[in-house]
């Protein structure tokens, strides 16, 4: 008999080109896609469609602090109903992160590697890398979006879309990835006619309220307020460095959570002690944060900020 079988993907491009590699080779139940926040709701969602023996295979999605405990639990739910769960992803985990999965080794495999894309480890993984130009392109247009590279227009434009609009947008960009349509009509049409001259706009009014604060032990951050949701954090510090902008740290800031970013430290580790996480150049904290407590943590931080060897120390 057929394993049964759940992808779970995020559902930015990287999520997608993983989700879409995965729901082809295993035709799965079903294929969600999630936020980083609703994986413990969506993996118990799996487990119930799954029943028994099974397994769940999750990409692009980095297990959070604040939610360890309910993951503990659900890996012991997972190993009594006999489903393995493989999690691939190439966000930085915390050590306690890595500490709960390995007492699962029996029913979870994890593979992790921050240097390249979620959609390159599963191309890897599961034999797609040369076996058709569609997915080398889809790699590449992965890595152009998550390492902020946007050598192309169709990066920008599937960021922008997958944004601006919820889930069901999300799902229909993922069916348009199934059939190898890497530049559906429908998407291009919604760009020009809907998104791309507020989203533009959006950008400009974020930088002309931005801040400047110089912190007690030197750094200079730029801050920007209030920014709408749909607005991409790496797109407004993209364009407010090259609108001359610089700054040691970026510090985007939405209704619900904030946006880290830095070419000079490794905002994961400040986002890790403020129960967020991700990548050394970008990282992510959910929820209501005071700027106050960002601000403080980042000068006692200093010295173990400034380890890292690329400085621009302003
Ligand atoms: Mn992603």
């Amino acid at each position: 008999m057929k394993k049964s079988r759940i992808v779970l993907s995020h559902w930015d491009i990287d999520g997608l080109a993983s989700a879409a590699m995965l729901t082809e080779k295993y035709r799965p139940l079903k294929t969600i896609l999630s936020s980083i926040t609703a994986v413990p709701k969506n993996l118990l969602k799996a487990m119930d469609l799954i029943g028994e023996h099974g397994e769940i295979i999750v990409s692009d999605l980095n297990p959070q602090i604040s939610y360890l405990k309910d993951l503990g639990e659900i890996f012991r739910l997972a190993r009594d109903k006999d489903i393995s769960i493989t999690w691939i992803d190439h966000h930085e985990w915390d050590k306690q992160v890595y500490r709960l999965f390995s007492q699962y080794e029996d029913i979870v495999y994890y593979l992790v590697d921050t240097s390249t894309v979620a959609a390159e480890l599963v191309a890897i993984k599961y034999g797609f890398i040369d076996k058709d130009t569609f997915y080398k392109r889809l790699v590449e247009l992965a890595v152009d979006d998550d390492f902020f590279l946007n050598k192309y227009e169709l990066t920008i434009m599937w960021r922008r879309i997958l944004r601006w609009y919820r889930w069901d947008t999300r799902y229909k960009a993922l069916k348009s990835l199934l059939h190898h349509d890497l530049e559906p009509l429908w998407m291009k049409r919604l760009y020009r006619v809907e998104v791309k001259n507020l989203y533009e706009n959006l950008i400009r009014e974020a930088i002309a309220r931005s801040d400047v604060i110089n912190t007690r032990t030197g750094f200079k951050i730029i801050v920007f307020q209030d920014v709408d949701p749909r607005i991409h954090p790496g797109e407004v510090t993209w364009i407010a460095k090259k609108n001359g902008l610089i700054a040691d740290i970026y510090i985007v800031r939405y209704p619900r959570g904030v946006s880290l970013r830095s070419d000079a430290v490794d905002v994961s580790l400040i986002a890790r002690l403020l129960g967020g996480g991700g990548h050394r150049n970008a990282a992510g904290i959910p929820g209501n944060i005071e700027l106050s407590s960002i601000l403080s943590l980042i000068d006692n931080m200093k010295t173990r900020l400034l380890e890292v060897d690329k400085i621009v120390y302003s």
